[in-house]
């Protein structure tokens, strides 16, 4: 995948839509919009590449058929809600039963089933900074996920950090990063990219379900395609073992 051709493009309509709309901004501006304008999310689909039917479950009008099984009976994320708005709390309160679920030590998050549900939150709460929040685990560049060889994951995930637009991207790029972090390697599976969405609308998060493949064995990493973003410490690395 060529970044250059794929994604300038896109940020360019993005960009181009956001301050036509005034609802989505994807410099890293202090929260500079007027007035929230959940019209313009992207979905999660990334152009040309996804074959995993649009990668966002938002809009898709069932709810979020998730293949995990630590929510027991699926999540409601997006449900319903055009551009993925979804109460904080109810993105905590994911966050805090995946804690609960997955077999933490420090901040390694180790996961034995094939199926594999992980809840990604941009930078949410109150710890400053750019960094990833993984099943209710924090950690310095973010805890490590480590996932067995063949399993099919499931990312709920939403941008908690008021003032900034996040993305979610499993590349396979190693740190460090410079600012342009997203073109330094390819996205490491099919599916495995989330467009960056707008900041919170105040309690209300933008959030996106994907599901994809485990890349074959090795060693990659979850960045927030955001320029600069993984560069200050918004990634985290995913084991495929
Ligand atoms: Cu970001």
């Amino acid at each position: 995948m060529n970044w250059t051709k794929v994604l300038v493009p896109v940020l360019a309509v993005l960009i181009g839509a956001g301050a036509g709309a005034g609802g989505l901004a994807l410099a890293d501006t202090h929260g500079a919009r007027s007035s929230p304008s959940p019209a313009v999310v992207p979905g999660g689909s990334r152009a040309g590449s996804n074959t995993q039917g649009g990668g966002s479950m938002m809009g898709s009008g069932g709810g979020t058929a998730r293949g995990g099984s630590m929510m027991g009976g699926g999540s409601d994320i997006a449900h319903g809600a055009p551009g993925g708005l979804v109460p904080a709390s109810r993105m905590e309160a994911l966050a805090a039963d995946a804690r609960r679920s997955v077999d933490h030590t420090g901040s390694t998050l180790v996961y034995r089933s094939q199926q594999v549900a992980l809840v990604a939150l941009g930078a949410p709460g109150s710890r400053p900074g750019m960094y990833w929040q993984l099943d209710g685990v924090d950690g310095p560049g973010g805890p490590t996920v480590s996932v067995p060889a063949g399993a099919t994951l499931a990312v709920d995930f939403a941008d908690g950090d008021p003032g900034h637009p996040h993305g979610f991207e499993l590349t396979t790029a190693a740190p460090p990063y410079g600012r342009m972090a997203m073109m330094a390697g390819k996205v490491a599976a099919p599916g495995a990219f989330i467009m960056p969405v707008p900041a919170p609308d105040g309690n209300l998060w933008y959030a996106a379900t994907i599901r994809f493949r485990a890349p074959p064995a090795g060693t990659y990493y979850i960045i927030c395609p955001v320029p600069g973003h993984a560069q200050q410490g918004m990634w985290a690395k995913v084991v495929v073992r």
